[in-house]
């Protein structure tokens, strides 16, 4: 696995192993043409997506024809550059001596809070960085208890009003209390439903607006948060984020629970947004970063 599989894990995690399949798929067709279509519905099922699926297909089969290539050990070499050339990763540190907000984004259930729990554990680990949580999901009453939660257990100081308040009103406070009290970074929480679309994205606009207007110096990320097992939906939900806030950086969530490992070649070549890390468990050290080169091993091992 490109994390460090713990022993628990065995059986887990993407198993689609895409690099012998392909390889199989190559010793089995009739012409290169089957291959290709077939090609192209496995990148399908393995969650790229259509248009994805095509384009990879099409740059493979002008790679083949123009360098006459006919062994499957350089197929899938040239398949590996062609996706390499779009997959991006970012590592996002907060500033040392600064106040830092990094806000998490998502739909409902996608894994925010547990991320958050997971991220407090990664950076004080990584960079002792004193830390807060910001209650910001006030639409939905037990996410503000679910934050709590997660503070006590990874101790860290949780700012939250009362259900239904303002989201914008909560990052404000969050951003004067970690002032005075010497927080160096914000892990915000966000509504992922609201009663509309347009509701959502308006209060997100809200909440980006206090965030840059309040803020001195120190990152300001916003941190799309996606759900592994979700498909090309997560395709959809980036859209809509990226479009309301722009998103710094994507964090794939449940790549343990999933046989697929596509989407992230999709986000990187639809999208242009780098993934930052992998969460591959419920367990507070699930999380890993993001490594382009690790991923592709897995991807189109052969064994
Ligand atoms: N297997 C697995 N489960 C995960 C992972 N991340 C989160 N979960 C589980 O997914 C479920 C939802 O996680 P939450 O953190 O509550 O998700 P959320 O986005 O905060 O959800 P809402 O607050 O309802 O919007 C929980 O049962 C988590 O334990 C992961 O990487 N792997
Ligand atoms: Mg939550």
């Amino acid at each position: 696995m490109f994390w460090n599989k713990k022993k628990k894990d065995k059986g887990k995690g993407p198993k689609a192993n895409l690099g012998l399949m392909i390889a199989e798929l190559f010793g089995k067709t009739p012409s290169l043409d089957t291959f290709y279509n077939e090609l192209e519905e496995m990148l399908i099922t393995g969650d790229m997506g259509g248009s994805v699926a095509m384009g990879i297909v099409d740059e493979l089969r002008e790679r083949i024809m123009k360098d006459k290539i006919k062994d499957k050990e350089t197929i899938l070499k040239e398949l590996r550059a062609i996706i390499s050339g779009n997959l991006k990763t970012i590592r996002i540190l907060p500033d040392h001596d600064k106040l830092n907000v990094f806000l998490v984004l998502g739909v409902n259930g996608v894994g925010k809070t547990t991320t958050i729990a997971k991220l407090a554990q990664y950076y004080k680990k990584q960079e002792g960085v004193k830390i807060l949580f910001s209650a910001g999901d006030t639409f939905r009453a037990a996410a503000i208890d679910q934050l709590k939660i997660q503070g006590e257990r990874t101790g860290n100081r949780v700012i939250a009003q009362k259900h239904g308040s303002d989201p914008g009103a909560v990052i404000y406070d969050s951003i004067a209390s970690a002032k005075s009290h010497g927080e160096e970074l914000i892990l915000a929480d966000t509504a992922g439903r609201m009663h509309n679309k347009s509701n959502l994205v308006n209060e997100l606009k809200k909440i980006d607006k206090i965030v840059n207007s309040n803020l001195n110096g120190g990152q300001y990320r916003k941190i799309l948060i996606l759900d592994a097992t979700t498909g090309q939906n997560g395709l959809q939900q980036a859209e809509v984020f990226n479009e309301a806030v722009h998103v710094d950086c994507i964090i794939l969530t449940k790549y343990d629970a999933t046989a697929r490992g596509g989407l992230i070649v999709a986000i990187n070549r639809k999208l242009n947004i780098p993934v930052a890390f992998v969460g591959h468990g419920e367990g507070l050290d699930d999380l890993s970063e993001f490594s382009p080169e690790n991923y592709l091993d897995d991807l189109l091992a052969l064994e």
